[in-house]
């Protein structure tokens, strides 16, 4: 059975675990925070030359990087699809999909340990945060309508994308700008509002909530915060 390495508080930990549930394939998950290294778990580096959180066990060997996983995933269950048929409508998804990560996930991404940690940022990370968020925001719109899904007519590797990293986006806007820096995209509070009541994204946020205490008591023993 495939086993899925990380933490349900991860946002791209959920990326694979999200594609695993909407596909109805059976997985285990081990728990492995993030921080390896001589005081925690050293061996992990054998599965994810980084120590990045997550990497996938299959019966030929460990993946990491989300993106890669999703794509193994893909090809080795294809049904259901989380892609579209055609190849343009695939280059798309990813296309989107890539767009969310780049230029709004890596964009938060700095100010994690902020939010993590309830310690105000330095105020030109925060200004970077929000010219960065703000130039991205209307290419966003042009890219989804978010009407129904966020690409096409079908759930797809986009609509991972877009539910479990643009909230983040918003949770650090909210927290250090006062203000959501999404509001402004056409359709979206609708589209999340649908996606957050899919069964499985909402088992998603169920494990992560779970996880949270685990999470910042691993953080605790390791870094002192
Ligand atoms: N590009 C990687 C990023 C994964 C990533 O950054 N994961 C975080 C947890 S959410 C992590 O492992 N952080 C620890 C580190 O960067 O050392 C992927 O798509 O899998």
């Amino acid at each position: 059975m495939l086993k899925l390495h990380g933490f349900s508080s991860s946002n791209y930990y959920n990326v694979p675990k999200l594609a695993l549930l909407e596909k109805g394939i059976e997985f285990e998950e081990v728990l492995s925070y993030t921080g390896v290294g001589p005081k925690y778990k050293p061996e992990y580096l054998d599965k994810s030359p980084l120590g990045k959180v997550p990497a996938l066990e299959t019966e030929e060997g460990f993946i990491s990087e989300s993106r890669a996983i999703v794509e193994y995933i893909e090809r080795a269950f294809p049904t259901p699809s989380l892609l579209p048929d055609s190849a343009f409508g695939i280059a798309k998804v990813q296309e989107l999909s890539q767009f969310i990560e780049l230029y709004f996930e890596l964009v938060a991404r700095r100010l994690i340990p902020n939010l993590l940690g309830g310690v105000e940022p330095e105020p030109q990370a925060l200004q970077e945060f929000e010219n960065n968020i703000n130039k991205a925001v209307p290419a966003l719109a042009k890219l989804s309508d978010f009407n129904s899904f966020a690409f096409g007519d079908q759930f797809t590797l986009a609509d991972i994308a877009a539910i479990l990293n643009l909230p983040v986006v918003r949770s650090v806007g909210n927290k250090f700008l006062g203000r959501d820096p999404l509001s402004d995209v056409p359709g979206l509070d609708d589209y999340c509002a649908r996606m957050e009541t899919r069964p499985h994204v909402q088992t998603i946020r169920a494990d992560a909530a779970a996880d949270q205490a685990g999470f910042m008591a691993h953080l605790k023993a390791l870094y002192g915060i």
